[in-house]
Parts: C-alpha cells; structure tokens; sequence
C-alpha cells in the first residue's frame, strides 16, 4: 500500500511539473492563435535558397522541399523577396522589376508551385508573407509600355512624368515610380492584395515606403510623410477587411526610430534599423554599453503611441546591407561570440525577430558600392553591385545548392548547414537555442513588455520581459554579459529558462524568471 502510495504522489507531483511548464500552459490557452501577428521569421531569396530541378537557381519547390529545416530551426514564418514576373536578365536578379503582379517569376516555378508551398507551409505552422513593391514597376512592365506611347494613353496618370519622355524614379535601373497619387493606382494596387491573399498569402513587406511619396516632383516634401503612412493605412484597412490578422509590415530605410515610428498608425510592424544599429555598436563594436538597455526601450516606447500593438520586426541582416559577419565589429577575434550575441539578443527582445538566410550559418557577404572595384566585372559574370549579399545558401548537399552566382573573395568561407548542425558550438545550433526558447515562453514571444533592468551597469545589461493572459503571467529577467570576463549576477530569482549559473561567461547571457510580484525590485 504505502509503495502504491508512493508511486501515485510521484504521479501527481509529476502532473503537477508538468502542468506548471510554459509548453502546457501555451496548449491551454494558445497564446499563438491569441497573438497570431507575433512570428519568427526567416527572410529568403528565393534564387539563393535551394534549387530542386538543377538548373542552378533556386526555385518554389526548393524552398517548400526544404520547410522540415526551417521547422527545426524554430520558424512560424516566411518573407520571401520578390517572386512576381520580372525582367530576366543579370541586373535585374533581384526581382524588384516588377512586370507583371499577377504572374510569379517562371525562373522560380509556376503559379501551382507556389500554391503549393504556401499550402505546405501552412500544414507545418508557417506563415507566408510576400514582398510587394508598389513604388515603382519595371519599365517593360504592360502600364509603362501603354503611358510612355503617348501622353493620352490610358496608362499615362499611372506613372509621375517630370518631362513628356521622362517618367521619375527613386531608384535607377529602369525602375519606374508609380503615381501613387491617382486613384486608379490605388485602386489597381488593392486588387493586387486581394489576389495574393486569394492565394494564401498572410501579410505584406512595403519596400520603399519612405518612397511612396517622397521625391514626387507634384507633391511637397513635407507631405510626404503623412501621404505616405495614410496610404498604407487605407491598403491595410482593405486587407484586413479581407483577413483581420493580415500582416502589414514596412521597409522605411532609416537609422533613427523618429523617422518611422509615425508609419505605425498604417503598419503591424517596421523594420527596425535603430535596434539593428544598437546591436551592432554596442554587441559588435562594445561601445557605450551602459546605454544599450535603455536605448532600446526609448525606442520601444516611441511606437505604442502610434499603435500600442507595436510590432518591431528585429533584424540584424537583410540583403540590402552587408551581412552581419562580413562587418568590422564582428571579426574581430571574438567573432563567434558576437555573433552569438547579436542573435541572443536579436530573439529576446520584443516583436516578430527575422533571419536573413544564411546569417545562422554565418555566412559572409558585402557589396561592391562605392569601392574602386564598383563597375567592374571582376568576377567574369557581369557587373557586381550587391549580389554577394545575397549569395546561394551552404546546404552541404550539392542535389540542393544553386549556382548562379560563383564564389569569389570570402563569400563561401563558413560552415555548411550538414556540418554545422553537427557541432555543437556552431551558429546555427545557438539560433535554435533561442528560437525555442522564444517559442516556450509567453514572455519572449508574445506582447511588447520591455522594461530596463534597473541595476544594469556598462558590462550587464538587461531587462525585463512580461506576458499576462487572464490568470497567467510570466515575468523574465535578460541579462547579456556585454564584457569579455565572467561577471557576477547578484539577484533574486524563481528559476533559471537558460542558463544554469549566476556567474555569467563571457559575452553570455542568463535568463531568469522572477516573481511578478515583485516587479518593483527590478525595474
Ligand atoms: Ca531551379
Ligand atoms: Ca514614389
């Protein structure tokens, strides 16, 4: 009896454990389907990600072949560049030549391909969120062909003409600005979005939003910033008449947070270069780090009054700038660990973090702008702008690598995806540690609670995450060792999410959860 006994109390203390982890308490009330716009994403270029017919380019059915990785790497969802018909020719590799919105880019598959990835990626929990350039359109694109032939074309209000032969553009390489101002544009631009959600698309990236406007010889500057976030407001409001937990999310090109926070009133999310810069001086260059902390919750507190359900979406490399382990502050001899950092950091901070493919491996990548080398077909394959960004991702598996660009300079120097999952120290399998740890628990992935950790000093800095629903709330404590010795932690705790120790490595971190009854004490 007293062994029945025994054995049925290790089952209800077991009951019990087992009921008080986060994982249970996410199934009872899932906290996902309550916060469906909070996501980890992993951001792909298609032509680089995988190829799955061998012709050297990356394709829809690679990347839907693939989707089991970005599962285990703790992925809810996808931004893919753009996939729309475009011009097919060297310098136009990017796809933000649109020539028509209706058709998907034939090099990356058919219309039923993407369909069936969006549909695939559904069955596995992941999100499908599309690139939409609606600045401009390529200069081959059936509307400009119509405007340019006449100035009583049908098409002819669709683009912005500073002469009767020249049409505007922001950006140069036959890219032509729309005439955002006519209602027909818009008009035509919604369509678009509701022929994309049609087909499973779940949220949108704004490029160029700081563009929409800005620059159009018939509006003045000034404007330009409330036509621009008006704008956008009216398309979201269109889409989530069509899906209320439709994504909107902005690219306004900028290193302070006042020059995007307004665009919040028409957005879920922007991207945030100000926490990117604050990751990459204090974690890569270890400069002012008794600021960091702080900085990001000045930043953080200056969207809630536009929208106080603010998501930032974190980054700290995108395929518009040089990837996070070719610049300067992170390679130097401890780059590993800034590195490690960066990401820690980057997958505990609030809002929807995205991966840059690649960036998990390490990979390297810079731009040939503005070097004496700009303009020049150094590598025998055309003229080289920023394609080395955006380099074919290192599956270690040649069936699956594309090849349409060549390896030059230190573009293939890192692991492969086969043989960094193997080791236990590399990039990739830290990635994973945090992602899961951000999907376990409530207070890393959902809401935007962000206090500074008021005993914070220049080498720990830290601060305090929150997730309340009903009767739950769980309440941590972030602290990065920004220093390179150990360094001692002096606090009280209820328990350790990661990390088994006060006494914190060098570049580490420690996360605790603490008593949400005593929030006094820390903030
Ligand atoms: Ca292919
Ligand atoms: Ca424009």
């Amino acid at each position: 009896m007293k062994k029945v006994l025994s054995l049925l109390s290790l089952l209800f203390m077991t009951v019990l454990l087992f009921a008080c982890t986060p994982q249970n308490v996410q199934e009872e009330y899932d906290f996902k389907s309550l916060n469906p716009k909070n996501d980890i994403y992993y951001q792909i270029f298609i032509r680089s990600f995988a190829d799955s017919n061998d012709d050297g380019i990356g394709d829809f059915n690679g990347v839907t072949e693939n989707l089991d990785y970005l599962v285990d790497l703790g992925i809810t969802a996808i931004w893919m560049l753009p996939f729309n018909d475009t011009d097919q020719d060297w310098l136009s590799y990017h796809g933000y030549r649109i020539r028509d919105y209706y058709t998907v880019n034939s090099e990356y598959g058919t219309m039923a391909d993407l369909e069936n990835l969006i549909s695939t990626a559904k069955s596995k929990g992941i999100k499908v969120v599309m690139d939409l350039v609606i600045n401009h359109t390529s200069d081959t694109n059936s509307w400009y062909v119509d405007a340019k032939s006449s100035v009583s074309a049908p098409f002819r209000d669709f683009y912005v003409w500073t002469s009767e032969t020249t049409a505007f553009e922001s950006f140069s390489g036959g890219m032509k600005d729309l005439n955002l101002n006519n209602p027909d544009v818009v008009t035509e631009i919604k369509d678009i979005i509701s022929f994309w959600m049609s087909k499973g698309i779940r949220g949108f990236r704004f490029d160029a939003a700081k563009h929409l406007f800005l620059g159009d010889p018939n509006i003045n500057p000034s404007n330009a910033l409330v036509k621009n976030y008006t704008l956008l407001r009216e398309l979201q409001l269109h889409a989530r008449s069509l899906d209320p937990e439709v994504f909107f999310l902005g690219e306004v090109f900028d290193y302070t947070y006042e020059a995007y926070r307004q665009y919040y009133i028409g957005l879920d999310s922007l991207f945030d270069f100000y926490i990117a810069s604050e990751i990459w001086n204090k974690v890569g260059a270890r400069s002012n780090m008794q600021y960091f902390a702080s900085n990001i919750e000045k930043a953080l507190n200056a969207y809630k009054p536009y929208n106080s359900n603010s998501i930032p979406s974190l980054f700290i490399s995108n395929h518009d700038i040089d990837r996070i382990a070719s610049r300067g502050e992170f390679s130097d001899v401890n780059s590993l660990y800034d590195l490690k950092q960066a990401a820690a950091v980057m997958l505990t901070l609030p809002g929807s973090p995205h991966i840059y493919y690649g960036e998990e491996l390490g990979m390297k990548g810079s731009n040939f702008e503005g070097t004496a080398d700009h303009g020049k077909d150094l590598t025998g394959q055309g003229v080289i702008y920023d394609q080395y960004r955006r380099f074919p991702f290192k599956w270690g598996d040649e069936t699956k690598e594309t090849t349409w660009l060549l390896p030059y300079g230190d573009s293939n120097d890192h692991m492969s995806l086969k043989d960094s999952l193997l080791n236990p120290n590399s990039l990739v399998n830290h990635y994973k540690t945090f992602t899961h740890l951000r999907l376990n628990n409530p207070a890393l992935m959902y809401g935007n609670y962000y206090k500074t950790w008021k005993d914070g000093h220049t080498f720990l800095q830290g601060y305090i995450r929150q997730y309340t629903y009903e009767d739950y709330t769980q309440t941590l404590l972030v602290v990065h060792n920004m220093g390179d010795t150990t360094r001692s932690l002096d606090v009280e705790f209820l328990k350790y999410v990661y990390g088994d120790s006060l006494e914190i490595p060098k570049f580490g971190t420690v996360i605790l959860e603490i008593d949400s009854n005593k929030l006094d004490q820390y903030i």
